[in-house]
Order: C-alpha cells, then structure tokens, then sequence
C-alpha cells in the first residue's frame, strides 16, 4: 500500500549512523573509526543545536571578553562550541589530534589515533545574537606521522585532497549534516524528538545555472580590476535577463553556501589591495567547503586554481575563496587573469 505523498518516507527512516555502516566500503580499510569519529561530530551538532535555539532566554549571546588567535572577539556560544567538539573528539580513541579556528595551536590526544580532525566549531558567529543562521564545519586527515607518537602539523598541512571526510552543519531552520569522503555529497536532518540525523539528500548536485550570486562588496573598490569587471559584467548581464539573478547574501558561509548549493549560485570572498589573502581560513573553510562543491558538481578555487590545491603553509592560513557553478567560477578565473590591474569604481 502506498498513499500518495509518503513516497519518500522511507529514505527519511535512515539514519546517519546506518548510513555510513551501509557505506563502510567506501572508506578505504574501514576500520569503524570514521564512524565513530563523525557520531562524536554529530553529537557535538545536536548538543551545539540544543543551545543554539535556547541561546537568548540562556543568557548565552554576547562575548565572552576574549579574543581568539585571529584577533576576533569571542562570543560565548564559539567558546562552547569549541570545547564541545575538543571534548568529544579527544576522548575518542581514533583521533590523534585536533585544530580548530579558535585554538593557536594543534591540540594533540591519542598518540595510537589514526585520523586528525580540524573544525570551525561556529562559523558566521557574529550572526548568533540576530537570529541567523551559523554552521560547523570539519575536516577529516589520515595522520602522515607513525601511530604511537604526539601528532604533529605536518599531519594537518597535507592539503585539500588529502582530505577523507568534510562536512559541514547548518544551523537554520532545521539543523542539517552534510557530509562526503569522495563519493558524492550526503545530507541529513536532525529530527528533534528522536535525536537523530536522517537522510534527506542521498546525492546533492548543484543546478549548474546560478540563480543567486553571494559576496560582500564593500571593499569593491579594493578587489582586482578584473572581478570589478566581472562583477559589473554581473550586472549588465542581470538586464538583458528575463530571470536576473538575485543577490542573497547572509555572512554566514555555511548558510550562503548551503542556499547555493540547493538553489545554484556563486559565492566570493576575495583578497583585497590591503588583504590579498582575504578572510577565509584555507583548512578550516576552503578545503572541506571546497570539496563538498566540488563533489555536488561545481568548482571551488582561489580565483585561479583548484582550492584543494592550493599549499598550506600554516594552520591558520588565510585564503581567497569562489565558489559555484563550474561556468561561473570558470568566468571568473578568466576575468581575474586578463585584466588583473587594481581599478577605481
Ligand atoms: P568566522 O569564522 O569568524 O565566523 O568568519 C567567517 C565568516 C563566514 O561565515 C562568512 O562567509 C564571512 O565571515 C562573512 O564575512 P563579512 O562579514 O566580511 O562579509
Ligand atoms: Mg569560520
């Protein structure tokens, strides 16, 4: 028997955890680690999502007093969701060692762990005392030094492709985990009453014709004369549309990505004259954001090559960030490397 309306009821009843035990062949010599350390990331979801919806009659909006190693102000719901996520993660057995944009240094746990973990425990923070949507987004790394011994940075600094799992959480009006390890993209929601992620989204692909584009302009004047162009040939392309894009923009990469990824849009953050590095972080935001893209089908670069191969240096390294359809980003690429001349507008 099958009412009409309930078809994809069924794709609703599997839940993450069973998801990924299903799938365990993906993953190159599955141990079980790799579901173990993503239960301990969702479950540091449901509990960063429990406070984040009673964050304004708990008191917990605000800052805290603190700066973070990138010189910004700490609010009070950053400082718990990193130690939420540090908590979990380091007494989980399998991993070797964390680094998280709020924290200077590695934090090394397990010596016998296989796997390092890197995370932005709550990204778009200065989105939580007005109600908008933040996320959480991590990345998964096979140590590169023996097991037995403290980790160390070579183990987070392998680059983009030596990523094995990334993800991200959203926050919004449901909370949803998104997550690949190099077969496609899979999304989950958390149903509240069970506690438990359940799929929504098998294989996300991104529609390959933008309808929205997504950046802050206000340093437009500082950007490289040629996204100036493509950004003015953005506009001028808008009124011969008979469906112009539309800008959307909420400040909270999770959130503009994840509208993108469902709606078909171009996000950018570039570097500028005073900040050619621009504000992204490369391992924390680049890489794993950047392959989640480019698993739906779109491309994520710097603005002229692959994100996933750009070098890390530090863990803290800033980057420039595009992300989108394979024929914007394309665009784009071209616009910033024939006219890359700094321009008044
Ligand atoms: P955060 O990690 O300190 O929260 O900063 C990253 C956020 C991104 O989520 C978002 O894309 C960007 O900062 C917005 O920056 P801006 O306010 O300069 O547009
Ligand atoms: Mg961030």
């Amino acid at each position: 028997m099958q009412a009409r309306g309930f078809e994809s009821l069924s794709l609703r009843m599997v839940t993450l955890e069973q998801f990924i035990v299903d799938r365990q062949q993906e993953f190159e010599g599955a141990t079980g680690a790799f579901s173990k350390i993503l239960r301990d990331i969702s479950l540091g979801a449901k509990l960063v999502s429990f406070y984040l919806r009673r964050a304004s009659l708990a008191g917990l909006l605000g800052e805290l007093g603190l700066t973070n190693i990138q010189g910004e102000n700490v609010q009070k719901l950053d400082y718990l969701a990193n130690s939420l996520f540090i908590q979990l993660l380091s007494k989980n057995p399998h991993v070797a060692g964390i680094a998280s944009e709020e924290e200077e240094n590695i934090i090394c746990t397990n010596p016998y762990g296989k796997y390092v973990v890197l995370l932005d425990p709550l990204d778009g923070s200065s989105n939580i005392d007005v109600g908008v949507p933040v996320g959480t987004i991590f990345s998964l790394y096979k140590r590169v030094t023996p097991q037995g011994i403290s980790c160390e940075e070579k183990d987070f600094l392998q680059g983009g492709r030596a990523q094995v799992a990334a993800g991200y959480v959203l926050y919004g009006t449901s909370t949803l985990l998104l997550y690949t390890t190099g077969q496609g993209v899979h999304g989950f929601a958390l149903e509240p009453a069970a506690g438990e992620f359940l799929l929504v989204y098998p294989q996300l692909q991104m529609p390959p014709k933008s309808s929205y584009y997504s950046f802050n302009d206000n340093q437009l004047h500082e950007w490289e004369g040629g996204l100036q162009q493509y950004v003015r040939s953005l506009h001028d392309q808008n009124k011969s549309l008979s469906s112009p894009l539309s800008l959307r923009y909420v400040g909270s990469l999770v959130a503009d990505v994840h509208r993108n990824l469902l709606k078909g849009g171009v996000f950018m953050y570039p570097g500028t004259v005073k900040k050619p590095e621009g504000k992204l972080r490369l391992l924390y935001e680049g890489y794993p954001i950047g392959w989640i893209v480019e698993q739906a089908g779109g491309k994520a670069t710097n603005g002229r090559v692959p994100i996933l191969d750009v070098p890390a240096h530090k863990i803290h390294q800033r980057t420039p960030l595009f992300l989108g359809p394979v024929e914007d980003i394309d665009k784009i690429t071209a616009f910033l490397t024939y006219n890359v001349a700094v321009e008044k507008v």
